[in-house]
Formats: C-alpha cells, structure tokens, sequence
C-alpha cells in the first residue's frame, strides 16, 4: 500500500464516515420537524374549528329556545327578554333578534330597525340556514359582523372571535370558512381560498404551499371548516437548531476516524521502516532445521530460517515480515544478512563437520538479480568446499519469469553450488519448467507429506511427484516429516532426505553442533 493510497483511503473514509450518517441524520431531523410543525398546524385548525362549531351549537341552542315560546307576536315581550338573556349567557353570539324584510325589527340590541338592516345572503345550507359572511351596522362602522339566520330568527357573531386562539408562532394565518360554498367567514392574516378546497373529498388535509405548512380540517357536525398556516421557517429553524450541534459532532467523530484510519495505515506503512531499522540493528538471526538421510538416519545438512526477535522481545514470523520485505525492496538486504550469518557460523560448523550442508533460501526477488550470484561467489569463496557446504533453495513462485530466474540459478551451479526447488508443487509452475530449469534437488512440500497414508482426495499426487522426480534424476528432500510412518513410505518410494519435527525442529548454531557431535560420538 502506497502512501498516497492510504492518504485517499482516509479521506474517502473519513468524509464517508462523517457526511453520509450526518445527510441521513440531517434529513431525518428535517422530515420530524416538519410533521412536528404541521402536527400543531392541525392543531391549531381544530381547535379553531372546535370554536366554530361552538358557535353554530350556541347559535342553534338559542334560537331553538326562542322558537320554543308560545306567544303569537314574534317580538313579543317574553321573546326579546328571552333574546337578552340568552345573548349575555352565550359566549359567542353578540346579538339575537327578528329578521322581517331583511333587517331585524325586533332584537336583544336596543337600536330602531332602520339601523338593523342584514343586506343580501350569502349562503343557504342545505338545512335552510342563512348564512350573511359581510353585515355592517351604522354604530359599528368599520367592522364585520357574521349573521346565522335559523327559521327567522337571526344570531350576529363576532367573526374574529373563534379564530382568536394563542399561536406561539407569529405570522401564522387563520380562516373558517363555509362548505356549502368553501367561502370564507372570517380570516385572520394571508390565507389562499384554493386551501379550503382540500377537504372537499376528505376531513384533513396537510401540505405544504410555497412558504407555509398548512393544515385544514372540515367539521363532521357543521358545514364548516377551519385552516390554519404556519411559516415554513420554524420548521427550518428547528432544522438548523439540531444542524448546530449535529455537525460540529459529526465533524469531531470524522476526524476521531481519520486518526484511526491513519493510524492504521502508518502501522501498516510503518513495517518496512521497522525492518530497515531492524537491519541496522541486528534484530535478525538464523535457525538450522538438520536435513535427515532417509536410511542411515544422518544429519547431512541443514536449512538455514531467519528469525526476528523484535527489541521488545515479541517474535515476528517470516510468514509475516517476509511478503512485506517482498513487497517493500528489502528482502535482498534480508538475504545478504541471512548469507553474511551463514558465512559466520560456516567456520565453526564446517571444521567439525566438514561434509555438512547449510541451504539459503532465496526469494523470488533474488533470483531475478544478478547481485544474488555476485553474494553467493564472495560467501562461496571463503568455504574451503563450497560445493559440499552450500546449497541454496528457490521458491517455485521464483520462475515468475523463468528466463531470468534460469540465468541467475545457472551462474550458481557454475560455482559448483547445488540448486533446490523448494515447497515444489504448491506454486504454479509448470512441470516444464523443471525440465528447463537446471537443478538439483526438489523438495516436496509439506501439505503433500500431510496427506502420505491419509484417503484426501490428493494422497497420491506425492507419488506422481517423486516418480517424476526421479525421471528427472533429482534428489528429493521431504519436508514437514512428523511421523514414522510417513518417513518409512517416504523412504520406500526412494526419497532420500527429509526434514520435519519427528527428526529435529529448527534449533541455533550452538544446538546443532552439540547434537552433531553427540550423534558422531554414539555413532563411532
Ligand atoms: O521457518 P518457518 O519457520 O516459519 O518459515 C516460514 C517461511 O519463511 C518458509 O516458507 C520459509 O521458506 C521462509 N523463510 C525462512 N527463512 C527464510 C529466508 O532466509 N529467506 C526467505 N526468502 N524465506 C525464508
Ligand atoms: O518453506 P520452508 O520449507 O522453507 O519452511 C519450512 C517451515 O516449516 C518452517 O516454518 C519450519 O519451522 C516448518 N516446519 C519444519 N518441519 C516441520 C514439521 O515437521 N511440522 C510442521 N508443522 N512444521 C514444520
Ligand atoms: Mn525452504
């Protein structure tokens, strides 16, 4: 992973992480507020309507006790006491009297007919209630009375009294209005007449138009109804309210992650600096797992494994660091520290044992470059019988390119050094490239020793392995031998070496040569 990679991981994550929750939370919060808002936008409708309606019962209530007197004279005098009582004990009915030729001549209102005049009808309802929206009385010039006239009788009510309810918001706007012709009978404030015709199909409507939320509702009881509508703006406010924490919140949980995900990303970046400063501090050292001869039981060599014990005392496997060497450029400087701890060790080994063999692993990276001959040469040089004592092992993933991997492994047999393919059949090599490449010996990896006298399905491509093996005339090493018994098959199918925990686990220099020098002293 490149910088500039984890670089744009975390911004894509980091932006990722904060806008998206953050657009959701922002539009969640925008869909509450408006239904909170329009929610007492119907409220206030209803209550609005609930007035008027209270006002239609009044006025129903009164003129039925009215009627309910027996006197001839419609203005008799219990009549218009009656009138009086009932207009000081209603809440919403200003005046009661007499209609006669458009005008009240008789009423609980002390002034003369002439003053009573009601004008044109504006409505009739479908019961034969009259309904006059615009009545004005020359002693109260300039306001508007709402006139109900039942069976002759007539009701005058304050037109701005059921719209006067409490609105913690300002600027809202109030109507009641008439079903019978969806004509308004009082407004409050700018209301548009095409909002009463949402309810001509149903009892409540909500929406809302340009700036405002609107709520109308329609009365089961009266042909009425009411509407209300509230600024959008205390919706967005709301809106804007949550956005004030939500967003500084959003941002401090985004950064939070971003260090994360940098974090992360450096620990990741990190691990080739770890080894570089690993290098120079001499954090690696070597094991040697013996190579076992399959008949006589001797150790003739061994294979050389890097370790890494990190300064705080953790052991990293060269599962783990060597891909990333691969992948970083360092895995050369990590061979040539494997080749420089060899070529130290070589001269107390070697000097007792003189037979002996160590084998070097060489990475994909090495054998595609020519300094890896020139590192063998000088270490081969110091070895006073470099073809015995050296061999070094390719992975089969080395023949990516088999023309330049086949170059540098043909120089190191020129030295005389034996050439080994390593974990052979777990790669994707071809079995052409054994025949091209030139080697020397091949060893079986350990996933096909496991499945020695197992019935897996692929228990017998070991034995395709070792009789193509000996057609080719190399000599072959098993690798990962645990037990007896896959040594003794291994042996019977003429495999000469093998390595693997029934003989000896990977142990340092030092264990090895007292072991050796143990087995030389039983042995003689
Ligand atoms: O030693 P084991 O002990 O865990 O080895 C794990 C893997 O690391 C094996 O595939 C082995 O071949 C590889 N390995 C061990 N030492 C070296 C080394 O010095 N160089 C390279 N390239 N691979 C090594
Ligand atoms: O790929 P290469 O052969 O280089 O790696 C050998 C690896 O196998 C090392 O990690 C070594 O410690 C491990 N190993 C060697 N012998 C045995 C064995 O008998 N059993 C198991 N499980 N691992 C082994
Ligand atoms: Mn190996």
């Amino acid at each position: 992973m490149t910088k500039n990679k984890a670089t744009l991981i975390a911004i894509v994550a980091v932006i990722g992480a904060t806008t998206i929750p953050m657009a959701i939370a922002l539009n969640r919060a925008r869909h509450y507020a408006l239904d909170w808002e329009t929610d007492r936008a119907v409220m206030y409708a209803r209550e609005i309507l609930r007035r008027t309606d209270t006002t239609a019962e009044q006025v129903g209530a009164a003129i039925r006790k009215i009627r309910a007197d027996t006197s001839a004279d419609p203005c008799s005098a219990s009549r218009l006491s009656l009138m009086r009582k009932l207009d000081l004990t209603s809440t919403y009915i200003q005046a009661i009297g007499h209609v006669a030729n458009g005008r009240l001549d008789c009423s609980s209102l002390g002034f003369p007919p002439e003053q009573l005049n009601l004008g044109p009808v504006d409505a009739t309802t479908p019961r034969g209630v009259k309904v006059r929206t615009n009545v004005e009385f020359p002693f109260a010039k300039g306001q508007k009375f709402l006139v109900v006239e039942i069976h002759d009788y007539a009701a005058v009510v304050h037109k701005a009294l059921p719209l006067d309810i409490a609105t913690p918001e300002r600027g809202t706007a109030r109507a009641s209005f008439a079903t019978v012709d969806y004509n308004p009978l009082g407004t409050s404030g700018p209301v548009t007449r095409s909002w009463f015709d949402s309810v001509r199909t149903k009892q409540e409507a909500r929406f809302v138009d340009g700036d405002n939320i609107v709520a109308v509702v329609r009365s089961t009881r009266f042909p009425t109804g009411a509407v209300v509508s509230v600024p959008l703006r205390y919706a967005t406010e709301r809106v804007n309210m949550i956005a004030r924490w939500l967003i500084p919140l959003a941002l401090v949980a985004g950064l939070g992650i971003a260090a994360a995900v940098i974090f992360l990303a450096r620990s990741r970046l990190g691990l080739p600096g770890i080894l570089k400063s690993a290098l120079r501090h001499n954090e690696f050292f070597v094991l040697y797992q013996p190579v076992v001869d399959l008949k006589t039981n001797k150790w003739v060599g061994a294979e050389a494994l890097i370790r890494w014990r990190r300064p705080t005392g953790e052991m990293m496997r060269p599962d783990t660091f060597i891909p990333v060497a691969e992948e970083t450029g360092l895995i050369q400087r990590i061979t040539h520290r494997v080749v420089e701890i060899v070529e130290c060790d070589a001269r107390k080994l070697f000097a007792a044992h003189p037979s002996f063999h160590v084998a070097i692993n060489l990475s994909p990276v090495d054998l595609h470059s020519h300094e890896t001959v020139a590192m063998v040469k000088k270490i081969a040089a110091t070895l006073p019988r470099a073809s015995v004592n050296l061999m070094v092992e390719a992975t089969e993933r080395g023949f990516v390119n088999p023309e330049i991997a086949g170059d540098v492994l043909k120089e190191i047999r020129a030295l005389g050094i034996r050439v080994a393919i390593d974990d052979f059949g777990t790669g994707y090599s071809s079995l052409s490239h054994l025949q091209s490449l030139h080697l020397d010996v091949l060893k079986i990896a350990k996933a096909f020793v496991d499945t020695i006298d197992t019935d897996s399905a692929t228990s017998q491509v070991v034995w395709h392995i070792t009789d193509m093996s000996k057609g080719l005339g190399l000599t072959m090493v098993a690798e990962g031998v645990e037990t007896q018994e896959q040594a003794n098959s291994l042996r019977d199918h003429g495999v000469q070496f093998a390595q693997g925990w029934l003989f000896a686990k990977p142990m340092t220099l030092d264990e090895l040569i007292t072991a050796l020098n143990e087995r030389e002293r039983k042995a003689a």
